[in-house]
């Protein structure tokens, strides 16, 4: 007979908290039963303050509620409300009572849960019978101060792939969720990311749940906020609309595809004219705005992430350019990824100068934690930035060790291009997304499919903005065929650097200064030739 403690279901796990920056003055035992009504599965009392004999109360009464719904109920760290209540367990912190010592107290039935920040600290807990465990601090959060390490997706991915890949069966079925920091905006974006394969051949093993504890208890609507969790949580993310297939006839690594996969998406844009979306520097707006209306894009240059929502109907895709990556920009930024995630439209990451200062890095972190980035572009050191934000492992280059990132220009080359395709296809596996290195050769990856390109020319390197209109291209592509991002920006990288190589070429074009009108001619003048069909040979220029 399976036991009770055995069929808990961890999808939504509320963590609650009686302060007043999250309950207000708000009844404790009102807000959980509107929890329950919105859908939680596994409700922990957390309260670090009151007195014993208020502790036992309120969880009597919480109890109450629970069982209503069915719904089991764990005391956080005190065993003895736990024994006296009588609810079916407890959550232990790595100050909490020993497991081993609860255990002999609460006996086999009942559950106990332990938080978890490294893989030792999961090793232990596994080890000492827990039931399952909390695995955390995802983010940074301000619900609890005093936690010991953010450790990010990637963190919690790794303690994943140790409880999969151990000899112990008990680690191999042990149950998980994440907590700190998960919200609606980004709780489709950490599961999806806690799927992503690993960088080893296993299948990876993935998240039972998530636990939350503002995100429901501070809303102004308890069981709207539970329920629309959980709506979330039970339906596949709008933002995906693909997943790269190794298996499909067509022969990607052929020129003659991508070539002509790359003319029929330059036709797309062109007949689509999908709305690109730019929240980006004031330097480049006006250049953005004019590559974007020469390859048939229809550009619209908003920092307002009010509007966000209403655009992001229009069937476009979004640009984050961090270039002014001021705190006021970042929640616009914010609001408009959430937009764009939720409406299931492409969003393309910008990350302009990463990596050159803190307050940069730190902004980075922010984005990338704000939701889902379809592409993610940038030169070598912006890349390297985004990969160690993600936790990935970069051999160290003595070249790129010598040399801050100074301004946003890229500057030669410090990795090999084997390594550089390397860390993309790797980034690209990890984060789930596409991306793009820019560079002499520009390598593009969805963590299965790598090209290099090697189209371009010198001046793009020698006027601003040229990197960031790069971004606005792809979004339009991404905008007229969000179903392949990665063919989307192959075509559009094409577009844009054998549009370059046309523009260096012209006459007029004397150097960089006549390089951008000419630049924005030849964006418009391929497009057009493509649209009336004199391109469909040249796959040799690529
Ligand atoms: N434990 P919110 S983080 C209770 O990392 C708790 O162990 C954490 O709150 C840990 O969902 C946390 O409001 C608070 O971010 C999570
Ligand atoms: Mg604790």
């Amino acid at each position: 007979i399976a036991r009770m403690k055995d069929q808990v279901d961890y999808t939504l796990y509320l963590v609650t908290d009686s302060t007043e920056a999250i309950l207000g003055s708000r009844d404790l035992v009102e807000v959980v039963e509107q929890a329950l009504l919105g859908g939680v599965t596994v409700v922990q009392y957390r309260d670090k303050t009151s007195d014993t004999g208020a502790l036992i109360a309120t969880a009597k009464a919480l109890h109450e509620k629970c069982k209503k719904h069915n719904i089991p109920l764990l005391i956080n760290d005190r065993v003895d409300v736990a024994l006296a209540v009588g609810c079916e367990g407890v959550h232990l912190g790595q100050d909490d009572m020993n497991l081993t010592e609860a255990r002999k107290l609460l006996g086999r039935d009942k559950i106990i849960g332990a938080t978890v920040s490294s893989i030792e600290e999961a090793r232990v807990a596994v080890e000492r019978g827990a039931d399952y465990l909390g695995i955390g601090t995802l983010y940074a959060t301000s619900t609890k101060k005093n936690t010991k390490d953010i450790i990010g997706v990637n963190g919690i991915r790794r303690i994943l792939r140790y409880l999969h890949t151990s000899d112990d069966e008990a680690a191999r079925k042990m149950k998980t969720v994440c907590i700190g920091g998960v919200n609606a905006l980004n709780v489709q974006r950490v599961t999806y990311q806690l799927h992503a394969p690993s960088d080893h051949s296993s299948p990876p093993k993935s998240i039972d749940g998530v636990a939350v504890v503002s995100a429901i208890v501070g809303a102004k609507d308890v069981e709207q906020a539970a329920a629309n969790l959980k709506t979330l949580l039970c339906t596949p993310p709008t933002f995906i609309h693909f997943s790269p297939s190794t298996n499909n006839n067509e022969d990607w690594t052929s020129l003659s595809h991508l070539h002509t996969t790359s003319l029929a998406l330059t036709k797309a844009v062109d007949s689509a004219s999908p709305l690109s979306h730019n929240m980006t520097n004031l330097v480049v707006q006006n250049f953005a705005a004019s590559v974007a209306l020469a390859i048939g894009a229809s550009p619209i240059m908003s920092n307002n992430g009010a509007e966000a929502a209403d655009l992001a109907r229009l069937n476009g895709a979004l640009v984050i350019n961090m270039g002014t990556a001021t705190p006021d920009a970042l929640k616009n930024h914010a609001l408009a990824i959430a937009a764009y995630n939720a409406a299931g439209r492409p969003v393309v990451l910008d990350p302009v100068g990463a990596g050159a200062t803190s307050a940069r890095k730190e902004a980075l972190s922010f984005l990338l934690a704000s939701g889902y980035f379809s592409v993610i572009k940038g030169n070598e050191r912006e890349i390297l930035a985004v990969a160690q934000a993600s936790g990935l492992a970069v051999a160290s280059s003595e070249h790129a060790a010598q040399q801050q990132q100074r301004g946003v220009d890229s500057g030669p080359a410090s990795y090999t291009l084997p390594q550089r395709a390397h860390m993309v296809q790797r980034l690209a596996r990890r984060e789930r997304t596409v991306v793009l290195m820019t560079g002499a050769t520009d390598l593009l990856s969805d963590g299965t499919r790598t090209y290099a390109l090697s189209n371009g020319h010198a001046y793009l390197g020698m006027v601003t903005g040229s990197g960031c209109t790069l971004g606005t291209t792809i979004s339009a592509y991404l905008a007229a065929a969000p179903g392949d991002p990665f063919m989307a920006a192959a075509a559009a990288v094409l577009h844009f650097e054998i549009a370059a190589e046309d523009a260096g070429r012209s006459e007029g074009v004397r150097g960089p200064g006549t390089f951008v009108p000419g630049f924005v001619d030849a964006l418009y003048a391929r497009r057009k030739a493509i649209v009336e069909g004199h391109l469909e040979e040249g796959a040799e220029r690529l």
